[in-house]
């Protein structure tokens, strides 16, 4: 694979890696995993955007912007429930390794407003720019887990527009069609397409 198609995905998390792939390959896009040996610490901030970009900083710092490569790409992501005015939200990875989605059922156990949104921001660091692009979902927290594909909080959450299944219940490239990250990185494959960035057609600079 040439290397000026690949975008390095620094993360942790394998099912983030897996959507990026099958979305952006559709476009001849090659995403691959940077793999570090320490989780990027993360900044505490109530704003995705600013953790975003902070991770971003340092993830070019770590691959040293990497000129080999098309880009380098970090996502910061959460799940924000109506009922507690959008907590866990940027505390999402925390409530999940602890609470589970067991916990976050039990608590919404009897509770009428189960709305909940999606939102992530991908942040691309391409042509010694730093992009940001967002996405968000909306749907309800369903009232048992369901389905065993995805990851995370896909089994407990509906999205608004669909036929009532959870996201772990739909394929990779149906949750795409609703989820947070499908809409970012459609922004981010616009994004390179405006430019001509597309693979296939010789590498446009930015203007
Ligand atoms: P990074 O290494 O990329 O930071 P992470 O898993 O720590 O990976 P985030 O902080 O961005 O990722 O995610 C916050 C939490 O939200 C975490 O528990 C994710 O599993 C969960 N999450 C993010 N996107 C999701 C999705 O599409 N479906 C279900 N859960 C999701």
């Amino acid at each position: 694979m040439d290397e000026k198609t690949t975008i390095l995905f620094v993360t942790s998390n394998l099912g983030k890696l897996s959507e990026a792939k099958i979305a952006l390959k559709q476009f001849g896009l090659n995403v691959e995993a940077f793999q570090f040996n320490e989780e990027i610490q993360e900044i505490q901030s109530s704003d995705l955007h600013f953790v975003a970009a902070d991770k971003l900083t340092k993830a070019v710092s770590i691959v040293k912007a990497s000129s080999d490569k098309l880009g380098v790409m970090v996502e910061d992501a959460g799940f924000f429930l109506e009922e507690y005015s959008g907590f866990p939200g940027v505390y999402s990875a925390y409530v999940h390794k602890t609470l589970g989605n067991q916990g976050i059922l039990r608590t919404l156990n009897g509770v009428e407003k189960r709305g909940a949104i999606f939102r992530c921001v991908i942040g691309i660091y391409f042509n010694g720019r730093e992009i940001f692009f967002e996405g968000s979902c909306k749907g309800q927290v369903s009232k048992k887990a369901k389905g065993k594909n995805g990851f995370g909080y896909d089994p407990i959450f509906i999205p608004d527009g669909g036929d009532g299944r959870t996201f772990a219940e739909m394929t990779s490239e149906e949750k795409q069609i609703f989820s947070h990250r499908g809409k970012a990185l459609k922004k981010l494959r616009d994004y390179f397409e405006e430019r001509n960035q597309s693979p296939t057609s010789n590498h446009g600079s930015e203007s």
